[in-house]
């Protein structure tokens, strides 16, 4: 049997030592209230932080919330302060069929827009989103890991329990939702597909059916049912997933009628023709990929105008719409799609609408995207990462929800 030899030994006590002795020097330290250069440090991670202070604006340092928002702990000490607008988290991919890791969307997501900043004027749409909103970044939600039932549940309640509230800012006495006040919107951060459907039920619960306008390669209305061979037993549950999500908000009677309904950016795979007729029964027209070299951006735009009108809408937004070379981190990639810059223009071309909410979903960006490689070879995390080292698909996810948030800043939801 081997033994560490005594000077070894002597060596290790005296290192262990030195922390102890660092570490009750450091338990002992009182800090000043006030540091020298005027700022408070104490104030960072208080819960009365309601703003983040001027000197922590750059866009590498402070808490990381969505675009600069003001972090707030919604569902606990600071469920008393108002907002205009919840950023709010889904870390859920348990429902998806190719690629999971849209548990990272969240966090991803926050992580790409550091650049970003709610505060800062967005010259194409020509608007400072806090000169209109107040934005709260909520955090996540918890969502369990071995029941998606109950994760949903989770999501569900705690969308529910934001819209419920009254936002800071209100407009007269002509709210569009049912029971005429001003309610906080919910900018959701993926999360699979899937989480859409639970907050589809939130806003409908507040305004009554709305128009999805829906950005994905796919068209998500698979009708659940249960093959000759399938595994399930005759009678049991199809489980809800990331592509029958818009049936059941079909039969749940969350959809506005009519086929005000739309999809963008449609070029996935079909199991059956069939499926573009359930499709249009469930209430949806459809704008294929293609439609942006036939009729380009500005016809999309219309195209989506004429589909949705007046309509109280929904943006659900699948980043697989994208342009995969610069979208790469996604659930289930489609080549040949919406650039970046066609994007922006579609979403500038949406203003006006009354957009009542919002999620940003499939965003898978893995684990290692802020480490080098050596350190993602090291930890086999870069076998978790679809996202290259320089973050791309969570900045351009971050930049579709800093543009939501300008178009919802520029239309109260006002009847
Ligand atoms: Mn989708």
């Amino acid at each position: 049997m081997l033994l560490p030899s005594a000077s070894l030994c002597i060596a290790l006590f005296a290192f262990l030592d030195g922390v102890i002795a660092q570490q009750e020097s450091l338990a002992g330290t009182n800090y000043p209230q006030v540091f020298d250069e005027g700022v408070d440090f104490t104030q960072l991670f208080s819960p009365k932080l309601t703003h983040i202070e001027r000197w922590s604006q750059t866009s590498w340092n402070g808490l990381v919330t969505f675009a600069r928002s003001n972090p707030l702990r919604c569902f606990g000490v600071d469920s008393a302060i108002p907002f205009d607008v919840a950023v709010l988290g889904a870390p859920f991919d348990t429902a998806t069929s190719y690629r999971p890791g849209a548990r990272f969307g969240p966090n991803g997501i926050r992580q790409g827009s550091r650049h970003l900043n709610v505060a800062r004027i967005n010259v194409p749409q020509k608007i400072r989103v806090t000169d209109f909103l107040e934005v709260a970044d909520c955090g996540d939600v918890p969502m369990v890991l071995t029941d998606n039932k109950v994760a949903l549940r989770q999501l569900e309640l705690a969308n529910a329990a934001l819209l419920s509230r009254t936002s800071l800012r209100t407009h007269g006495d002509k709210s569009l939702a049912k029971d005429g006040k001003f309610h906080p919107r919910v900018l959701a951060l993926g999360g699979d597909h899937t989480i859409t459907l639970p907050l589809l039920r939130g806003v409908v619960d507040i305004y009554g059916p709305v128009s999805v306008i829906h950005f994905d390669s796919h068209i998500d209305t698979w009708k659940p049912q249960r093959m000759e061979d399938s595994p399930w037993e005759p009678g049991q549950e199809i489980p809800l997933s990331h592509d029958n999500y818009l049936w059941h908000a079909y039969k749940e009677g969350l959809l506005a009628s009519n086929n005000t309904n739309i999809h963008v950016g449609i070029r996935g795979a079909l199991d059956s023709w069939d499926d573009y007729r359930d499709d249009h029964e469930a209430g949806f027209v459809i704008s294929h990929a293609d439609d942006l070299e036939e009729i380009g951006w500005k016809g999309v735009v219309t195209k989506i105008r004429d589909t949705v009108g007046d309509n109280p809408v929904y943006i659900s937004f699948d980043i697989d719409v994208i342009e995969l070379g610069m979208a790469p981190a996604t659930g289930t990639p489609e080549i040949g799609g919406i650039t970046t810059r066609e994007i922006k223009k579609i979403l500038q071309g949406l203003s006006g609408l009354k957009i009542i909410g919002a999620d940003i979903v499939e965003v898978a960006p893995g684990t290692s995207a802020n480490l080098n490689i050596q350190e993602s070879i090291a930890t086999f995390s870069l076998l978790l990462a679809y996202d290259t080292q320089d973050e791309i698909t969570q900045i351009v996810a971050a930049n579709i929800g800093w543009h939501i948030l300008a178009l919802m800043a520029k239309t109260p939801l006002v009847a």
